[in-house]
């Protein structure tokens, strides 16, 4: 008797290819390379106590943060299980200034991908949940060597996008735009199993997530719109404060919860912390497969054609009535 397991990330991604006849199974390969890098990552993390993994590498990533040597393993894991898949041409890490060109042995294939390879990882040695965010766009111009033009592109044209969340326990979330699907893993099995599918922001927001320590910097509108939040009679809501700090984990909190996360740029820095290309724009994918919103405080963060393999963007992203309500404010008073 077949058991009524929830099925694996795998199979699930197989049954959901018998809607398109002209599938190639290539997705399904592509996707095995990066399931296969969050277990390895997720066994690494759950080791994060050993002194030889938490002491620093001396060295400083294009962020000029200092690399965990935990950050360095993610990156070296997420490169080399892709390029195994024979199915990327060409990559972007935040970890790495310049794009990743796939090279021989490995074939070049159609996809390019961008991640973020360990968010949070300040949070490594206290414990805090931590991830890795990845983002899919198809090349336009098919295989052969893989360039910035492959990367630079709409988020709104990405073929998949998704994180994995390193806490209680290890999650993969993504989306190919058909909605947004949960798996957990199963250490005993070494596989994700289907545990949240079809996930969709709850539509009364609760929480709000920001670094409040930012507030003299914001501009007036963003704390006008905090201060909203924070007084029900006005806003008719009651909301309460959920701040890791870790990106991933304040994003998959406010997904399966509901809320609003927010990095505001301010008069310090104009375009905020978070980078676009494979933190933003991988989340605003999902979070509007959930049914919420992202948005730079001007544009939908999908809408955004960068320019710079690392730029920076202010972000608000969750609740959709809650992000169209500070675009708003902002639009009417920035100030
Ligand atoms: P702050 C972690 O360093 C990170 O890049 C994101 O994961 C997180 O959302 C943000 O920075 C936190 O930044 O300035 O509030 O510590």
């Amino acid at each position: 008797m077949v058991s009524d397991q929830p099925p694996t990330l795998t199979q699930f991604i197989i049954e959901g290819e018998r809607d398109y006849p002209e599938a190639t199974g290539d997705f399904t390969a592509l996707m095995t390379g990066i399931t296969l890098a969050a277990r390895l990552i997720s066994r690494e993390v759950n080791k994060a106590g050993l002194v030889d993994i938490l002491g620093l590498t001396g060295h400083t990533n294009v962020q000029g943060e200092e690399v965990q040597k935990l950050d360095h393993f993610a990156n070296d894991t997420m490169i080399r299980c892709l390029e195994r898949t024979d199915m990327v041409s060409v990559m972007g890490s935040e970890e790495v200034e310049d794009f990743i060109s796939v090279r021989e042995p490995h074939r070049r294939g159609k996809y390019a991908v961008l991640f973020d390879p360990l968010d949070g990882s300040s949070n490594i040695d206290v414990g805090a949940p931590i991830g890795t965010i990845f983002s899919i766009h198809r090349r336009e111009r098919g295989t052969g060597e893989g360039g910035l033009e492959d990367l630079l592109r709409y988020g709104r044209d990405q073929v998949a996008a998704g994180y994995v969340i390193y806490g209680s326990s290890t999650m993969f979330v993504y989306s190919t735009g058909t909605g947004v699907h949960g798996f957990t893993l199963d250490p005993s099995l070494g596989e994700f199993l289907l545990s949240h599918a079809s996930i969709s922001i709850p539509p009364q927001s609760k929480i709000y997530s920001i670094n409040e320590a930012n507030a003299p910097h914001w501009p007036g509108a963003v704390r006008r719109w905090i201060d909203d939040l924070k007084s029900p009679s006005a806003s008719g809501r009651s909301y309460t404060a959920r701040y890791i700090g870790s990106l991933v984990a304040d994003f998959h909190r406010n997904l399966l919860r509901g809320g609003v996360f927010a990095y505001p740029g301010d008069r310090q820095n104009p375009h905020g912390k978070l980078r676009l290309l494979y933190e933003a724009a991988p989340l605003a994918f999902l979070a509007e497969q959930a049914g919420g919103g992202a948005s730079d405080g001007t544009h939908r963060i999908l809408d955004v054609l960068p320019t710079d393999l690392h730029q920076r963007t202010p972000l608000f992203i969750g609740n959709r009535d809650e992000v169209e309500r500070v675009e708003q404010l902002l639009a009417e008073a920035p100030d």
